[in-house]
């Protein structure tokens, strides 16, 4: 069935023009001046803007945590992101067991039935040994071309730096892109024991035992490392800190093949955000921090340091002892509540991959800090060139896949839980007034959102084999 998309306006990330969109075969097949198709489904897109369906780039979905799961599966978790204009996801495999193989078969078996939308994996490496040395120039193959190392988390997740330099050079040979998560393990530890024997467990000592210089000086050590391991492309996921913008700044003014996301939350939050009666909402890592590290972000965004803003999505409930209604059945999973008499015992992460869209938009777009054209480089072309989906995904062209989103940029809302999609019991944006909002989503030609009504399924969306990503200077 072909659709014809008429009297829109295009936001791509260079150019806005008006123009006609067929879509025939999952793709986009033609864009031009009034079109015409003997037998196409006309949607009238008149006063609205049409943007290439969104990419978060840094998505947890059905993520194990302590003692429960993060509340969003693959099915949850697109459906929500689709009302918020997002058509493509990448979430993380943990290396668990096995080889890094079966770790991506076992995640594959989770998410394929489940998913609602396109996606795609990065695989965490946080055991390193000379088979997943081996194993990580069979990633490519198996469509994944980015691996995840962490800086904090010792005895978890955390690899020395002489194994992230290791990585670091066997995934440049591989083609592979290294993510690099920056916090200091060792000082978060200390800090963390030293609270808890003074008794100190309000959420507000997450953000108190995680101090933003460890994240300065991981990011710059992770640079560091990048460079020594013969400039080694690297991307510095969820930078919340002034000083991280600077490092990359720094690094890129010296010609380093690095680039960074942020994410909504460290725009807009601080840590007094912890220190309320519901402060566990805002518990993430690395945590909120100051008014000034929110500004400098922005700055980060504007001038071009920052190529991507993704969500880090990881929800809990607030109080999973109670029920919530979901698609007509209650649903009630262990959240933040676990950790009311102490803050470590607290699931780290947020709700935010339906948000992220139509937040930044009002905040970004509609304050006059972004243009619509870098809105859209941010939220998709980006991400797109970045994790090799480019111009399949993050394009309005001829050939792209028709993954689509219709935005009115007149419609006003009152935001918050009732209105986002998210598989839980809160939402950080709760009361906001948004200007700008996605009416209409299509994935590969499928309407899968209209208005407030979902025609998407568990298992539509698909598996995406990446290429090779691409360095933007
Ligand atoms: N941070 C979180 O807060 N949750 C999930 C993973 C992460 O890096
Ligand atoms: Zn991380
Ligand atoms: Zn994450």
């Amino acid at each position: 069935m072909a659709i014809l998309i008429k009297n829109g306006t295009l936001i791509t990330a260079s150019e806005t023009y008006q123009a006609d969109i067929l879509i025939e075969n999952e793709k986009i097949s033609k864009i031009g001046v009034n079109l015409s198709h003997p037998s196409a489904d006309s949607v009238d897109a008149s006063g609205l803007l049409i943007l290439p369906g969104g990419i978060d780039a840094h998505v947890h979905l059905d993520l194990p945590m302590a003692d429960t799961v993060s509340s969003d599966d693959h099915y949850t978790g697109m459906k929500a992101a689709a009302f918020g204009g997002t058509t493509t996801v990448i979430d993380f495999v943990p290396q668990d067991e096995g080889t890094l193989a079966e770790n991506i078969g076992r995640w594959r078996a989770k998410a394929d039935p489940k998913a609602a939308l396109d996606y795609g994996f990065h695989m965490n490496i946080t055991r390193f040994d000379q088979d997943v040395a081996k194993e990580i120039f069979t990633l490519p193959d198996l469509g994944i071309t980015s691996v995840k190392v962490f800086t904090a988390y010792n005895g978890r997740l955390r690899l020395p730096d002489g194994e992230i330099f290791r990585v670091m050079r066997v995934a440049k040979s591989a083609g592979i892109l290294t993510l690099v998560h920056a916090e200091n393990g060792d000082v978060i530890d200390i800090l963390v024991e030293e609270a808890l024997q003074a008794g100190n467990t309000d959420p507000i000592f997450h953000a108190k035992t995680r101090p933003a210089w460890g994240t300065v000086e991981a990011s710059l050590r992770a640079a560091a490392l990048a460079a020594q391991a013969g400039d080694a492309p690297l991307y510095l996921v969820h930078m919340n800190t002034a000083g991280e913008v600077d490092q990359l700044q720094y690094a890129r003014e010296h010609s380093l093949n690095m680039m960074g996301e942020t994410c909504p939350q460290y725009l807009f939050f601080d840590e007094n955000d912890l220190r309320g009666a519901d402060g566990a909402k805002w518990i993430c890592s690395p945590p909120m921090r100051t008014a000034v590290d929110n500004e400098r972000l922005w700055e980060g965004l504007e001038k071009g340091v920052i190529q991507v803003i993704s969500t880090d999505h990881c929800p809990f409930f607030f109080d999973g002892t109670q029920a919530i209604d979901y698609e007509g059945k209650p649903v009630a999973i262990p959240g933040k509540e676990l950790g009311k008499d102490d803050f470590t015992k607290i699931p780290n992460g947020l709700p935010g991959v339906g948000d992220r869209m139509p937040v930044l938009w009002t905040e970004g777009v509609g304050s006059g800090r972004l243009t619509p054209n870098q809105f859209v480089a941010l939220h998709a072309t980006n991400p797109a060139r970045i994790f090799g989906l480019y111009p399949q995904k993050g394009s309005l062209l001829p050939g792209a896949d028709a993954d689509i989103a219709l935005w009115d940029p007149n419609k006003e809302l009152t935001y918050g839980v009732e209105v986002a999609k998210h598989r839980t019991d809160y939402n950080l944006y709760e009361g906001w007034r948004l200007k700008g909002f996605p009416v209409m989503v299509f994935l590969r030609g499928q309407k899968i959102v209209d208005g407030n009504t979902w025609y998407g399924k568990p298992g539509m969306g698909k598996f995406l084999h990446r290429g090779e990503g691409e360095i933007l200077a």
